[in-house]
C-alpha cells in the first residue's frame, strides 16, 4: 500500500505575497537570448542573402521575434475591458467565526494577500477611465484555504435581475453594430431603448445617472458584492451576507463636464492616480463591511433578497466592518497580472457560498466559459497571477500550455497504484461542502412575484440624494437622453421616470422639450410571450423607509486633504514667501502640490530663487487638480492675468465648484475671471487673509472636496 503524502495546510504566517513572485523576471544586467536560451548576437538585422539580398526563412531569431509579436494580444474581456490593478493586504479586526467558518475571517493573524482589478465596464480596453459608467470592483483573496473572489462594482445593485438579459444589456450598451458609434458611452438609442423596456432597471439607472457614475478617485469609491451571498459556520448554520468595500478617503466624484476634458486631457486619470499614489506610498485602504441577515429573516423585507436591483439599507442592517484592505504593491508587468487575472465568483472557500440569485447564478457559468476564450484554454488557472497560495492536487491534465509536470502514473480517482491519492478532503479537513439548502420546486421559467416592484428603491435612492446631487442625476438624463435620436425612445424613459419621481421626469421633460406620457405599465415588453400582462405589471410598493443617508454621498468623510493635488499658478516675480507658506502647509498634510507656469524649467521668485516648475499651461488642465492656488509677487501676476490659459484654469475651477485661493496681493488676477463678482459670496474662494490663515482656510476647504452650492439652483416644478 503507498502511503498517503497529504502535506500539512501552509502555515498561516507563511502566506506571503512574494510567493506570487516566484515568476517574476527581472532582465536587469542580463545577455539577450532566444525564448530557448541562444544567446543574442545581433538585434538589429535580420539574415540576408548579402547585405542588400533577400531575408532567409532559417532567420530563426527573426521568426521566433516576430511570431511572439504577432501572438501579443489576447481578446480583451467582453466587459469590464478597460481596467487598472494593484496588490495588498487584506487585516481582518474580529474574528468572524459567529457567523463564518472561512480561516481568513477567523484569524486576525493573518494577513491574506490581496490583488485588486478596477475596471469600467461599457469601453474596450483603451478608452478613458471617465466615462459615466458602474465601476468594477474585482477583489482577490489568496487565502490559506485556496482563492475566494470578490467580484463587485461600485455600485449595490445591478440593471437586470435575470443572467440572461445580460447579453441583451451588454448588446444594447457597447457601441452601435453597424458603425461601432460611441466608445464608452451609455448616452445613444440602444441603451435608451433597451433600459425604457426594462423597468427592472430603473434602481440601477439612477445610480448610473448619479455621481457615483463619476469617482474622483478608484480609492475614493465603495466597492459591493451585489448579490446576497451566504455565510456557513463550523456548526453550519447558515446566514445572508451582503459585502462591503468602504474607503477610508470616503466617496468623492467630479463634475460631467469636469470628466469630459479629463477623457481628453488624461484618459489614464484613474489609472496614473492609483498607480501615482501607490508608489508614493500613500497606500488606498478601504474597510470590509458585512451586513449579516439570520436564515429566519429570509422573508422580513419589502424585497427579495435574491433579487440584485434591490440593496439591504443600512438603516435596516448596520453594516459591520470587519476588517481592512490596503493596496500596497503596484503590478510588475500590466500584462501577466492585470491582464491576465481570472476572476470568478466560483473561486469560493469553506465558510462562504451562494444563494439562489438567478443573476448570480448565471455568473457562476459566465466567468469561467470566458476565461477560455480570453486566456486560450484550461490551464488559466497556472497563469502565476491566478494561482493559490496553496498547493493544488487534482486529477486534470494536459491542455494547451500546461506548466506542471504531472509525476506518476495515475490520474484518476479512485486509484490504489497511488494509495488513492489525492484523496477527497473531509470537512473536518477543510473540504468544500455545499450549504444543504432544500429545494422543493416545479423546473419552471418564470420571474418571482417578489422580483415585480421596479421603483420603490429607486425612489428611495433618489430620495435620499442631495439637492446637488438630484441635480447632477436630472443633468445626467438629460444629457444622456439628448444625445438619444429616436423621440418615442425619450418619451417612453419620461414615462418611467415619472414612475420614480415626478419632478424628476419634469426637469428632465422641460431640457428636452417634452412631455411626459401617460406610462404604459407593463412597460416591459419583454415579458415571456404567453405571459398574461396583468402578472407582470408592475407591483408598486412604498418603501416604508423613505430616507437613507447612506445612499447620499453628501455625508461621506471629508477630513483629509491626503493625496488631493493642488495647482500653484505662479511665474517669475512670485512671492517665494507666499508661495513656501502655502506648498508647506499642503504638503505637511499630505497634499501634493504643482507649480503651474507659463512655460517648463525653472521660475525666478522676487528675490532670484530658482523654482522648479512642475507643469505648464499648456500640459496642465485645472480639471486634473483639486484645487488652484495663486500666491503674490506683482511680475508673477501680471504674467498670470496675461495668460489667458492661465484665468481658463482658474475659470474652470470655479465652473466645477473647486477650492480656489489667492494672496491678497494676487487678486487683480480673480479679477479677471468670470467670477470675479461672485467672490464675496463664495465659501470656497479664500482671500483677504494672511498667507498663514489663508494656508489653514485653504486646507479646510480642500477637505471638503467641492462646493456644489455654487452650481445654478433649478426650480422646475412638479
Ligand atoms: Fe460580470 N463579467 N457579469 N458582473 N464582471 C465579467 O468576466 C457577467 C455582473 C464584474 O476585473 C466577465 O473575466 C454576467 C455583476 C467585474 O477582470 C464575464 C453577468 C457584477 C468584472 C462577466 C455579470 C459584475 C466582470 C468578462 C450577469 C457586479 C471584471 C471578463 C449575470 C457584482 C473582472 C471576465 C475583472 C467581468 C459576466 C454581471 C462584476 C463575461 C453573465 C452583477 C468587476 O464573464
Amino acid at each position: 500500500m503507498v502511503k498517503k503524502n497529504i502535506k500539512p495546510a501552509i502555515e498561516p504566517n507563511n502566506l506571503k505575497s512574494e510567493q506570487l513572485g516566484q515568476f517574476r523576471d527581472d532582465a536587469s544586467g542580463q545577455l539577450m537570448t532566444t525564448n530557448t536560451g541562444t544567446r543574442i548576437n545581433d538585434d538589429q538585422n535580420s539574415l540576408k542573402a548579402g547585405d542588400r539580398g533577400p531575408s532567409l526563412l532559417e532567420d530563426f531569431i527573426l521568426r521566433e521575434k516576430i511570431t511572439h509579436f504577432d501572438h501579443e494580444r489576447i481578446p480583451e474581456r467582453v466587459v469590464h475591458a478597460r481596467g487598472s490593478g494593484a496588490h495588498g493586504v487584506f487585516k481582518l479586526y474580529e474574528s468572524q467565526s459567529a457567523v463564518t467558518k472561512a480561516l481568513f475571517l477567523n484569524d486576525t493573524k493573518t494577513e491574506t494577500p490581496v490583488f485588486v482589478r478596477f475596471s469600467t465596464v461599457a469601453g474596450s480596453k483603451g478608452s478613458t477611465d471617465l466615462a459615466r459608467d458602474v465601476r468594477g470592483f474585482a477583489v482577490r483573496f489568496y487565502t490559506q484555504e485556496g482563492n475566494f473572489d470578490l467580484v463587485g462594482n461600485n455600485m449595490p445593485v445591478f440593471f437586470i435581475q435575470d443572467a440572461i438579459k445580460f447579453p441583451d444589456l451588454i448588446h444594447a450598451v457597447k457601441p452601435e453594430p453597424d458603425n461601432e458609434i460611441p466608445q464608452a458611452a451609455s448616452a445613444h438609442d440602444t441603451f435608451w431603448d433597451f433600459i425604457s423596456l426594462m423597468p427592472e432597471s430603473a434602481h440601477m439607472i439612477m445610480w448610473a445617472m448619479s455621481d457615483r457614475a463619476l469617482p474622483r478617485s478608484y480609492r475614493m469609491m465603495e466597492g459591493f458584492g451585489v448579490h446576497t451571498f451566504r455565510f456557513v459556520n463550523a456548526d453550519g448554520v447558515a446566514s445572508f451576507v451582503k459585502f462591503h468595500w468602504k474607503p477610508l478617503l470616503g466617496v468623492h466624484a467630479v463634475a460631467w463636464d469636469e470628466a469630459q476634458n479629463i477623457s481628453g486631457k488624461d484618459p489614464d486619470f484613474h489609472r496614473r492616480d492609483l498607480w501615482d499614489a501607490i508608489e508614493s506610498g500613500a497606500f488606498p485602504e478601504w474597510e470590509l463591511g458585512v451586513q449579516i441577515i439570520p436564515e429566519a429573516d429570509e422573508f422580513k423585507f419589502e424585497f427579495d433578497l435574491l433579487d440584485s436591483t434591490k440593496l439591504v439599507p443600512e438603516e435596516l442592517v448596520p453594516v459591520q466592518r470587519i476588517g481592512k484592505m490596503t493596496l500596497n504593491r503596484n503590478p510588475d508587468n500590466f500584462f501577466a497580472e492585470t491582464e491576465q487575472v481570472a476572476f470568478h465568483l466560483g473561486h469560493i472557500v469553506p465558510g462562504i457560498d451562494f444563494t439562489n440569485d438567478p443573476l448570480l447564478q448565471g455568473r457562476l457559468f459566465s466567468y469561467t466559459d470566458t476565461q477560455l476564450l480570453r486566456l486560450g484554454g484550461p490551464n488559466f488557472q497556472e497563469i502565476p497571477i491566478n494561482r493559490p497560495v496553496v498547493p493544488v492536487y487534482n486529477n486534470q491534465r494536459d491542455g494547451h500550455m500546461r506548466q506542471a509536470i504531472n509525476s506518476g502514473k495515475t490520474s484518476y480517482h479512485p486509484n490504489s497504484l497511488n494509495g488513492n491519492s489525492p484523496d477527497q478532503a473531509k470537512a473536518s479537513e477543510g473540504g468544500f461542502v455545499s450549504y444543504n439548502e432544500r429545494i422543493d420546486a416545479s423546473k419552471i421559467r418564470a420571474r418571482s412575484k417578489s422580483f415585480l416592484d421596479h421603483f420603490s428603491q429607486a425612489r428611495l435612492f433618489f430620495n435620499s440624494q442631495s439637492d446637488p446631487e438630484k441635480n447632477h442625476i436630472a443633468d445626467a438624463l438629460s444629457f444622456e437622453l439628448g444625445k438619444v435620436k429616436t423621440i418615442a425612445i425619450r418619451e417612453r424613459m419620461l414615462g418611467i421616470l415619472s414612475l420614480i419621481d415626478k419632478s424628476l421626469a419634469a426637469e428632465v421633460a422641460y431640457a428636452l422639450g417634452l412631455h411626459i406620457p401617460i406610462p404604459e405599465l407593463p412597460i416591459n415588453k419583454s415579458i415571456p410571450a404567453d405571459a398574461l400582462v396583468e402578472d407582470y405589471e408592475s407591483v408598486q410598493v412604498e418603501s416604508t423607509l423613505t430616507q437613507s443617508d447612506a445612499l447620499s454621498m453628501a455625508g461621506t468623510i471629508k477630513d483629509s486633504i491626503r493625496t488631493r493635488k493642488v495647482a500653484i499658478l505662479a511665474a517669475d516675480g512670485v512671492d517665494e514667501k507666499s508661495l513656501g507658506i502655502m506648498k508647506k502647509a499642503i504638503e505637511a498634510q499630505g497634499g501634493t502640490v504643482n507649480i503651474i507656469a507659463p512655460r517648463l524649467g525653472f521660475v525666478t521668485s522676487v528675490n532670484d530663487q530658482q523654482i522648479q516648475v512642475d507643469e505648464s499651461f499648456l500640459t496642465a488642465a485645472s480639471v486634473l487638480f483639486d484645487a488652484v492656488y495663486v500666491p503674490a509677487g506683482a511680475n508673477s501676476v501680471a504674467s498670470i492675468e496675461a495668460e489667458a490659459d492661465a484665468v481658463h484654469f482658474l475659470n474652470e475651477a470655479f465652473k466645477h465648484c473647486k477650492p480656489i485661493a489667492a494672496d491678497t496681493g494676487a487678486m487683480q488676477v480673480l479679477e479677471s475671471t468670470y467670477f470675479s463678482k461672485k467672490i464675496e459670496n463664495d465659501e470656497g474662494v479664500i482671500v483677504g487673509i494672511s498667507p498663514t490663515e489663508l494656508a489653514t482656510e485653504f486646507i479646510a476647504a480642500i477637505k471638503k472636496h467641492r462646493f456644489w452650492e455654487r452650481e445654478k439652483p433649478r426650480k422646475i416644478p412638479a
